[in-house]
């Protein structure tokens, strides 16, 4: 912990990529622990363009219930204590797997959403763009008539271009690279944490099949340990 503490405070630039697990502790559950949302249903009938195109009804059920269930949900303090971070510009990139804005929420900017956003809306036969996810609550029908989806990235679909060679080259050019709360089992974003020279460092629950690669490990609560290094 001491010595993480001081290549915090020698750093000039620290890049922080976060999972499913990082919000947790918000009450959003992530996808593939034992609570997590893909022990009760199987990705590849609701998150996947085929899915879109086969049974609609299921894919915006599926998508319906996370969306609304964003309603209530707040950051918790492990989220302020990387906003402050950015502010401070110790760090100098966020890039994130999740799709519920709670980094942003937290007051951090500039965040790459390397797997989208579930507010945000279009049309899959257009690609027209809506600023929020009512019209997809409530009519599921764009105004030519194509099926509404959320602004997420499927299985099987291409991540956003620009997020993601930001990423890249901020995760090349960074003293510390902070994984926080992801089982890193979903490429192409399993592939990042490998690019830097700088440190490597992962905050868990629980081990990862390929975390021999980190300098430092943290087995527990993402906003319980980025407290502790927050000193
Ligand atoms: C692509 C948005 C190029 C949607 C998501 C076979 C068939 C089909 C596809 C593939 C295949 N094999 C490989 C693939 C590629 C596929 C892939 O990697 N699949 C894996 C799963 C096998 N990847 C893709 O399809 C990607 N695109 O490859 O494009 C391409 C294109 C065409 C043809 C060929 C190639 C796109 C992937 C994006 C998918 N969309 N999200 C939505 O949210 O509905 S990804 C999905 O996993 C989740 O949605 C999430 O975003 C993502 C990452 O998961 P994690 O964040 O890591 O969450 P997880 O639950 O796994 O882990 C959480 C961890 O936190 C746990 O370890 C837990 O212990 C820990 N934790 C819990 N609480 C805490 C905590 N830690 C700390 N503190 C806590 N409090
Ligand atoms: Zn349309």
């Amino acid at each position: 912990m001491k010595n993480v503490i001081d290549w915090i405070q020698q750093a000039t630039s620290i890049v922080v990529l976060t999972g499913a697990g990082m919000s947790t502790e918000s009450g959003i559950p992530d996808f593939r622990s034992k609570e997590g949302r893909w022990q009760q249903v199987n990705p590849l009938t609701v998150a996947t363009v085929e899915a879109l195109k086969s049974n609609y009804a299921l894919f915006q059920s599926f998508y319906r219930a996370r969306i609304q269930a964003l309603v209530d949900v707040t950051p918790h303090n492990g989220y302020y204590i990387l906003a402050k971070w950015q502010q401070q510009k110790r760090v100098t990139h966020i890039a994130t797997q999740n799709v519920d804005r709670l980094h942003q929420k937290a007051g951090a900017t500039h965040v790459s959403e390397l797997h989208g956003n579930i507010e945000t809306t279009r049309c899959q036969s257009c690609g027209k763009q809506y600023d929020d996810a009512t019209r997809f609550l409530n009519e599921a029908r764009c105004t030519c008539g194509g099926a509404l989806r959320p602004n997420v990235v499927l299985f099987g679909e291409y991540l956003p271009e620009e997020a993601w060679e930001k990423t890249i080259q901020a995760i090349r050019h960074a003293d510390i690279v902070f994984v926080i709360g992801t089982s890193l089992s979903v490429y192409p974003v399993n592939q990042l944490p490998s690019m830097t020279t700088g440190k490597l460092i992962y905050i868990n629950l629980e081990p990862a099949s390929n975390d021999q690669q980190f300098d430092a490990t943290f087995y527990g609560k993402a906003g319980e340990i980025l407290a502790q290094l927050d000193e």
